[in-house]
């Protein structure tokens, strides 16, 4: 016989009823017995690092496009776009395949040893938005949709109010917003965004290519639409003004050229350039150094393609480029960025089906841009220099 639920709990409450009354009632639900101190699923129920739906870091999710109820210092949001792309397609999948390589980051509670300093527990308000719907049909509308979606959860006052703590005299105070890409063609929009906010910025770009090419040299351009693609949105960021000219740096570059020319096109553009190849004879210390003389006190947006690094450590990319840096190099240069106002970041072209099964790529993303959070959080609530709001 198979009795329903209800009748069985009937049957347990008649026989309580009538047991030993000194045994302790039956209780529960034992909560203890799952909850416990991860904050995933929005703080409400995580048993362990494994389990639970994917948010970076395991930090809460607010689906802040749809709600502006929650605010917050920092924001995740994924721009899951990747039909810019010129070779393997894929990045897409980047901002869940990131989140889910972004898992056991505070497996032990956080703390970030070289910096010293815990980006979780760092005194700022930090949440995963979510997605930006993109549409994988029109090029021009999506890259609309990913202004718009930045532009929404940037304009917003920030959970921490740096005007009330005296930072800051601007009255502009923003959060940052690190988003999850996509291929990079959604940097374009995300400057387009920021520009709104903030005028042209000083741009920190690691990455194995210019991205400055001229449409007619990067995929030949056979219409406006594909004009904007992941090779040449820093062309057009420049001739629409977003980028601070000659305070820009790529960092990692190991392209082939179509000539010469594209390097005096990508000065042009705005940008100095710091090869792969210079760790060998500069190292890391070297590299940092060479960033920060060029960006000087500006604040800065950090743009990471994982394809700065080597294909040995992050394959999952769309145009891989071998002779790259390692993990290890990539997170080091990236902490010497340390004490920089970075206003923002964006990690792309992660495409997690070409990863190992050891999810190298997600994984090293989701590093990098715990490099990049820790550094934010260490900074403070985002201000912006006194007098400079309205020049940078
Ligand atoms: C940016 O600055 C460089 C170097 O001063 C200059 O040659 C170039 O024309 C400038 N680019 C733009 C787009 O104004
Ligand atoms: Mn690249």
């Amino acid at each position: 016989m198979i009795l329903p639920a209800f009748a069985l709990l009937a049957l347990s409450s008649v026989v309580a009823a009538h047991s030993d009354h000194n045994q302790a009632p039956v209780a529960g639900p034992y909560k203890d017995i799952w909850y416990n101190t991860l904050p995933g699923d929005g703080g409400i129920q995580a048993d362990s690092v494994f389990s639970g739906i994917s948010t970076f870091g395991r930090i809460p999710y607010h689906p802040c496009l749809a709600s502006d109820e929650e605010k917050y210092d920092i924001a995740f949001i994924g721009a899951p776009f990747d039909t810019g792309t010129s070779y393997r397609p894929g990045a897409r999948f980047g901002p869940s395949g990131i989140r889910q390589g972004s898992r056991r980051l505070n497996l032990y509670g956080g703390y970030n040893v070289p910096l010293k300093a815990n980006p979780f527990h760092g005194g700022l308000k930090v949440l995963d938005c979510g997605d930006i719907p993109v549409t994988s049909y029109d090029n021009e509308w999506a890259i609309r949709q990913i202004e718009e979606g930045h532009n929404s959860i940037l304009m917003r006052k920030p959970f921490t109010d740096a005007n009330k703590k005296g930072i800051s005299k601007t009255g502009k105070t923003l959060p940052r917003i690190i988003t999850l890409g996509g291929d990079h063609t959604i940097t374009l929009p995300i400057l387009r965004s920021l520009n709104r906010a903030y005028g042209p910025v000083t741009v920190v770009h690691f990455d194995s290519h210019l991205d400055t090419w001229k449409p007619k040299v990067f995929g030949g351009s056979p219409s406006k639409t594909a004009s904007v693609n992941h090779g040449t949105y820093f062309y057009h960021a420049a001739m629409e003004g977003l980028l601070k000219n000659d305070t820009n740096i790529h960092a990692g570059i190991r392209t082939t050229l179509s000539g010469p020319s594209d390097y005096e096109n990508d000065g042009y553009c705005g940008f100095e350039i710091v090869e792969a190849r210079e760790i060998d004879t500069i190292g890391t210390d070297g590299i940092i150094k060479r960033i920060r003389q060029r960006v000087g006190t500006n604040p800065i947006y950090v743009s990471i393609d994982i394809d700065s690094l080597d294909p040995a450590f992050a394959p999952a990319t769309g145009t891989p480029e071998t002779g790259g840096w390692s993990t290890r190099e990539l997170r080091t240069i990236i902490r010497g960025l340390d004490g920089l106002n970075i206003i923002g970041a964006d990690i792309v072209e992660v495409a997690p089906a070409y990863d190992t099964a050891a999810e190298h790529t997600t994984m090293a993303a989701a590093d990098a841009l715990y490099e990049v959070m820790t550094i934010m959080t260490k900074a403070g609530p985002l201000t912006l220099p006194e007098n400079e709001a309205d020049e940078w």
